[in-house]
């Protein structure tokens, strides 16, 4: 891998930082993942802005938002907070969760640590059991070979049913067919199958005695089965939000006109 080879391949000569102007933009991804895998060292070098990256945890507290377009195709990306999983209930966690459940995202990138794949791949799998629409990125890959680690990331991708890409973010390696590969998934090109833990036939039947009851009490909720999981699991938080109404808030929220989301999106941005 090299940075020139990459400049000059057509992917990358499609591809234009916008910054904040994340308006009408055509499609939303999520860059979600561990703290300090590089996610705003991603989200900086597609939009041109300027995140905070640093290697400590807790800066990106909200999420940011900025914009890029690739092969005529304006995309809206969303810089979420540091999360090592989508159960537990601390702020930065619940921002990221509830924006991979509620934003809909047409994909999410989950940035994974070349050299700690096993801990990062909990956050993937976690990712995957809410949305079919997912891009791994196999990102420090320059410290892996550093430490003499191999990373067979094509075997990754087959075993998680998405797309993997090696990148080294710092240097902008790998970002043309990092944004390729999510350009492929948001247009259906690519069919993804994801990878997800089959549950006991008990549970299955649990599920689907659930979901129709979640689609009544909260309409317009995606990604009801995790939901329901989450609930036979015995996820407090997510009772919580159930039995106060927060959820339906965040459901109904969602189906707010586009033009209405735009302006608060351009609000947020204008705030960074
Ligand atoms: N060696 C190396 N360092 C990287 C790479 N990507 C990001 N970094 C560094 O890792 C640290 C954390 O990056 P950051 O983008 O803030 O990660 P985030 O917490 O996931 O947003 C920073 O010091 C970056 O410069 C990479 O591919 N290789
Ligand atoms: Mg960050």
């Amino acid at each position: 891998m090299s940075a020139d080879a990459c400049g000059a391949c057509p992917a990358h000569l499609q591809m234009a930082k916008m910054g904040v102007k994340v308006e009408d933009c055509d499609h939303v991804i999520a860059l979600a993942g561990n703290p300090n895998t590089g996610k705003s060292s991603i989200f900086n070098a597609l939009t041109g802005l300027r995140q905070h990256v640093g290697n400590w945890a807790g800066k990106t507290v909200t999420r940011a938002e900025g914009a890029f377009s690739f092969g005529g195709d304006r995309y809206k990306l969303v810089d979420l907070p540091g999360t090592y999983s989508l159960l537990s209930s601390s702020q930065d966690e619940e921002i990221s969760r509830n924006f991979l459940l509620f934003g809909q995202p047409d994909c999410t990138v989950v940035v994974v640590d070349a050299t700690a794949l096993e801990r990062n791949l909990n956050l993937v799998l976690q990712v995957l059991e809410i949305t079919d629409k997912v891009v791994v990125c196999v990102n420090l890959m320059d410290e892996a070979e550093r430490k003499g680690l191999e990373v067979d990331v094509r075997s990754l991708a087959r075993d998680l049913g998405v797309p993997a890409v090696p990148t080294v973010a710092r240097s902008k390696i790998g970002l043309a067919e990092l944004v390729s590969s999510v350009a492929s998934v948001v247009s259906g090109e690519t069919a993804t199958a994801p990878r997800r833990v089959a549950p006991s036939p008990a549970v299955q039947s649990a599920i689907e005695s659930l979901v129709p009851l979640l689609r009544e009490a909260v309409p317009g909720l995606p990604s009801e089965r995790w939901v329901a999981l989450r609930l036979l699991d015995g996820d407090e938080r997510v009772r919580q939000a159930l039995v106060s109404g927060e959820l339906a808030g965040l459901a109904s929220h969602q189906r707010q006109p586009a033009p209405l989301r735009s302006s608060r999106i351009t609000a947020i941005a204008g705030a960074q």
